[in-house]
């Protein structure tokens, strides 16, 4: 990285206004400070790179052109929106990007005007823009609207439903279709097909051919016509634009445009900025463009842990003891085992095969392997067809994303009683991505869906355990998992069928007077603090609940005989979670005198941070656990005695 010599082009931008004062060559080196102080924060604190260094000069290029904040900036996903942060008042806040208290790694309306719109999950952005358009218009005023979404997240249903939509209302709205060829992993689908040949001229040249082809065949006058078609190839040229799909749904296309090129991008909007109408603009850039290791590796520098910059590898590679294995990657070599033995095992992505620890799988079993593109309802729906067919879907997709296909888990898998297995990384928090991504909610979500087993293993090694049973079931099973490495403990050689809706008596201190039943990673917390608690004089028996349904009715109520103070412990949301289950069958089954204190996550969304942070703030830890039943045994020592 350059050293820092004197002021910078940098400092002196506070605004975008200070950019609208600067020339081309100024905009350039303002675009590779940019660039450092980007590289040189996020090896510090990990971040999405790629997608933001390759949106450098098309951020700057909209802000220089357009009267932003008057003009409305929607960025889909938001993950590449570093640029756009630091030119947006917040450079001297970028040191604490995605840190507790900092700012957000993705565009938050609290923290600028210039942020239109929250945003985290892909194929908001036309949709919010259009919304945008109609209120300008309702309002009487007068400012544009840009939507930037990348072609991954073109892929989405959302965008396909905004774009029929927008193309229809010939409102104002211009959209920049942000072309790097990529998703996380390269970019899959028809569209991502048709947008390649667009950019490599293969749709006007294969046209063109096509029709020199059909013209020569015409016997007699053929040759004569094409003669007469190549004076008119300037007009056949505009007839067969690229970009034709969008012009059928009623946008004006223009494009491709190198993104990376200040210069012509500023050129091309300035143009744009004054056609009437919709707009599609496409722009092709670079993902990772400046960092050679980004460049090259696009999928691993997407989002990335802390890392060495010389070198590109994470900070834990260059552990001498890497730590535990992660959930990710159990989950993806036990799916890998399990389909050795059965051939009927099928494995879904939704645009996501590292993430999901599915990459595995994709190298052994290609043909049982889909990527279905950002695109989890229909991954959900296509998971449902296959097991009409006897195939065992199983489904990975992240707790937060599987909120786009809940219906999709209640109408075409559920209530038919379908067999596809739910596999859900990043259940609880998911860290420094923060609201948007933690996965809060799945539990009350999937609880309430009939026919549905929902369940989550209290380690890696009942996680080999979990997804056996769920592929032999033959039910719909939610399977949660957390994000990150597991407990460390020993992986059984052979994973083994459970008992369904059975939980099991981790601790057991002998005549206990608390009982801690938790579930999913807060049920080694809960061993750790029955374990203080035991030496502070107070006997808790601790309960791995395994399943929110069928809760283990028999487990709790007997517990519930001789045990009269409980505490529930989970990290999904309080309101119809696992806390609430266990509040619902002592409410269903008359049990009376038993108090319970429920931990778990309050109804408000959960900050960024580490997830040691957010366990701390919340008291989802074993600190937080003591700190609970210390209450339960105050609030039963000081109720006067009758
Ligand atoms: C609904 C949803 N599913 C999955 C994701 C995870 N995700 C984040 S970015 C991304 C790829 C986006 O690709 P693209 O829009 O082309 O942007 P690029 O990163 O290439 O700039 C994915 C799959 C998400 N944010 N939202």
């Amino acid at each position: 990285m350059a050293e820092k010599k004197g002021p910078t082009i940098l400092s002196g931008i506070n605004d975008p206004a200070d950019i609208r004062k600067l020339d081309l060559t100024d905009l350039s080196l303002l675009a590779q400070e940019i660039r450092e102080l980007m590289l040189d924060t996020v090896c510090r604190r990990g971040g999405h790179l790629a997608p933001s260094l390759g949106t450098v000069e098309l951020t700057l290029a909209i802000h220089y052109v357009f009267n932003t904040p008057r003009d409305l900036l929607v960025w889909d996903v938001g993950h590449q929106t570093y640029a756009h942060k630091i030119i947006t008042g917040r450079r001297d806040r970028f040191d604490t990007l995605r840190q507790f208290n900092g700012i957000s790694g993705f565009p938050k309306r609290e923290e600028s005007p210039y942020d239109t719109f929250d945003v985290g999950h892909s194929g908001t952005s036309i949709s919010a823009a259009a919304g945008m358009a109609e209120a300008r218009c309702l309002k009487k005023e007068d400012f544009r609207v840009i939507a930037v979404i990348g072609d991954g997240a073109m892929s989405t249903g959302m965008s396909f439903e905004g774009l029929n939509w927008a193309g229809d209302r010939h409102e104002n709205l211009i959209i920049i279709l942000n072309d790097n060829e990529m998703s996380i992993s390269p970019n899959v689908g028809a569209l991502s097909s048709y947008l390649n040949r667009v950019m490599t001229g293969q749709t006007v040249n294969m046209l063109r051919a096509e029709i020199k082809n059909f013209l020569k065949s015409i016997p007699g006058i053929g040759e004569q016509m094409l003669k007469f078609s190549r004076q008119v190839e300037e007009s056949l040229k505009t007839f067969f634009v690229p970009g034709a799909i969008f012009e059928e749904l009623g946008f004006t296309y223009i494009g491709p445009l190198e993104g990376n090129r200040l210069d012509h991008l500023i050129r091309n909007l300035q143009n744009v900025k004054e056609l009437e109408g919709p707009v599609l603009v496409h722009v092709v850039t670079k993902k990772g463009k400046g960092y050679t290791f980004a460049e090259e590796n696009p999928s691993r520098f997407h989002g990335i842990a802390p890392f060495d910059v010389c070198t590109g590898r994470t900070l834990a590679e260059n552990e001498a003891f890497p730590p535990a294995v992660s959930y990710t990657k159990v989950f993806g070599q036990t799916l890998v085992r399990l389909a050795k033995e059965n051939p009927r095992i099928a494995a879904i992505t939704a645009a996501m095969p590292e993430g999901t620890g599915l990459d595995s799988f994709a190298a052994e079993f290609p043909k049982r392997f889909y990527d279905v593109g950002i695109a989890e309802q229909h991954g959900v729906t296509f998971a449902a067809g296959l097991a009409t067919q006897g195939i065992i879907p199983v489904v990975a997709i992240y707790s937060t994303f599987m909120q786009r296909a809940y219906d999709q888990v209640i109408h075409d898998v559920c209530l038919q009683k379908l067999p596809v297995v739910f596999a859900m990384d990043r259940g609880g928090f998911v860290g420094e991505d923060g609201p948007t991504h933690h996965g809060m909610f799945d539990f009350s979500f999937m609880r309430a869906v009939p026919n549905l087993i929902v369940m989550a293993p209290g380690d890696e090694n009942e996680l080999q355990h979990m997804l056996k049973t769920a592929v032999e079931c033959g039910m719909p099973v939610s399977l949660r998992y957390p994000r990150g490495v597991g407990v460390g403990v020993k992986l059984e050689e052979y994973p083994r069928i459970l008992p369904m809706g059975r939980g099991e008596v981790v601790f057991d201190p002998g005549e206990a007077t608390l009982a801690i039943v938790a579930i999913g990673n807060c049920v080694h917390p809960s061993i750790e603090a029955a374990r203080i608690l035991q030496r502070e004089g107070t006997a808790a028996l601790v309960i791995n609940a395994r399943f929110v349904k069928p809760i283990d009715e028999e487990l709790l109520l007997e517990t519930a005989k001789k045990i009269k103070k409980f505490i529930t412990v989970e990290e999904n949301a309080l309101m119809g979670g696992f806390g609430s289950a266990v509040l619902e069958l002592f409410a269903d089954k008359g049990v009376d005198g038993v108090r319970v204190i429920r931990i778990g996550l309050p109804d408000a969304y959960a900050p960024q941070g580490t997830q040691k942070e957010l366990r701390r703030m919340y008291a989802i830890d074993a600190e937080g656990i003591v700190e609970a039943a210390q209450k339960c045994n105050e609030t039963n020592a000081q109720k006067p005695s009758r």
